[in-house]
């Protein structure tokens, strides 16, 4: 993966608005993927103004937008080959260990810092007040938020109360009880047997793993017999093209691109291709963007637009990329593109990496949308369907 973001950068810029756009665009890099409320006003409003521009060129109109679609220059087969340089195996090979560390072992690890904090407290101690205080105070630690807190630990204290509990040891099952029930309403998997083709388009920040996650889903939606399609809509750099179209190849998928489009042409000559195609799944990325980039926020709100016009009743599905390392920022973002495009689902990516997974159990107190699934690592097997049960477990570190 990373191989691919350093050729990335070496590229020169190839199409329109390719270099306003990295301007604007903070990091590829998720570790970067600062929240939205720290990062700076971006010093390149004029190149924003442009790259907004170019989406409301009249290519790029809503009522124009059917001539656009034919003049669409590159429908990129699975197989055929790109007019750039690159080394697809390279660029998104998988970890190389020697033994790669089983689904449940990865996550594990990534919720590891919080399952060890909560560890520390559910030992052989009497339950008081002072344990109280400091549970509440690992879960906030841990980015559960102040409701999902407070309600963990009212419910809690509830159920000490009535079981009569006196143990601390007790508790981490009641913890684990409590959870679940807490995060339950979110587990409702993604099912795309009502439509064909069913139309998923992917929004989020920069970084996120919106990209990743498309290609992740290629294979997982593959697995289950469906046949799927990819758009590449997210037209601000070349290389987010050939980093989808890469991911197009390794599923052997086609992946829908235009040289010189906009996302919401992008996404309305993918939502037609996959009618003509008679594709099963179409999903559709965009380029990131912060929810305090209104123009960006807006023009967001047209591709979905766009592709509710190339197909009534599409996009089925929205999905919000969230990295599960932006702790309470979370919250904004499901927030902000709620607004702008009705979200109907979150993948929750990097729970692999030093996640504390509380934000989950914020979510499901402050803006509860269905987790349709979680990622954990680059590679193309490392995202799942979310399991309430499991998660927990991960972070509770209980076996069974
Ligand atoms: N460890 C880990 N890394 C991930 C995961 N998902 C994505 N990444 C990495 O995060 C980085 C960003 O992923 P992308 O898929 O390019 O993110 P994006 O949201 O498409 O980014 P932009 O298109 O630039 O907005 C890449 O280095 C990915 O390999 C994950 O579940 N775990
Ligand atoms: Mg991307």
């Amino acid at each position: 993966m990373f191989g691919l973001f350093k050729r990335k950068k070496k590229e020169p810029a190839d199409s329109v608005g390719t270099q306003s756009a990295e301007a604007l665009l903070p990091s590829e890099d998720s570790s970067d993927a600062a929240p939205a409320e720290t990062l700076p006003e971006t010093p390149t409003s004029g190149t924003l103004a442009s790259a907004a521009g170019e989406a409301d060129s009249p290519r790029a109109s809503e009522s124009g937008i059917e001539a656009a679609v034919g003049e669409s220059d590159a429908i990129l087969p699975a197989a055929e080959p790109v007019a750039v340089e690159r080394q697809p195996q390279d660029a998104i090979a998988p970890e190389q260990e020697p033994r790669k560390r089983s689904w449940a072992e990865r996550l594990k690890a990534g919720l590891a810092r919080t399952r060890q904090n909560l560890a520390g407290l559910f030992g052989r101690r009497r339950i008081d007040e002072e344990l109280l205080e400091e549970i509440e105070t690992t879960l906030l630690l841990a980015d559960c938020g102040v409701e999902a807190a407070q309600w963990l630990m009212d419910a809690l204290r509830r159920r000490i109360k009535k079981d009569g509990l006196t143990d601390a040891e007790q508790l981490r099952d009641v913890m684990a009880e409590l959870l679940t029930e807490l995060l339950l309403p979110l587990q409702q998997p993604l099912e795309v047997e009502a439509h064909r083709p069913f139309i998923i388009m992917v929004t989020g920040v920069n970084g996120a793993g919106k990209t990743t996650s498309i290609g992740k889903l290629a294979k997982y939606f593959q697995s289950q017999g469906k046949t799927v399609l990819l758009g590449a809509g997210d037209t601000f750099r070349a290389a987010a093209r050939e980093q989808l179209v890469v991911w197009g190849e390794r599923n052997g998928v086609p992946v829908i691109a235009q040289e010189h489009g906009d996302p919401a042409a992008v996404a309305f000559d993918a939502v037609q291709a996959a009618k003509a195609r008679g594709v099963d799944v179409a999903i559709i990325d965009t380029a990131g963007r912060l929810p305090t980039q209104l123009h960006l926020m807006e023009e967001i709100a047209k591709v979905r637009r766009v592709i509710a016009k190339a197909e009534p009743g599409a996009p089925h599905e929205v999905l919000l990329v969230l990295d599960a390392n932006i702790g309470q920022n979370a919250i904004t973002q499901v927030e902000a593109f709620d607004k702008a495009v009705g979200l109907t689902g979150l993948v929750l990516t990097k729970l692999d990496g030093t996640a504390k997974g509380g934000v989950i159990a914020a979510i499901a107190r402050r803006c509860p949308k269905p987790v349709r699934f979680i990622g954990v690592g680059e590679g193309i097997d490392d995202l799942r369907p979310f399991s309430a049960r499991d998660f927990v477990e991960a972070l509770l570190g209980i076996e069974r």
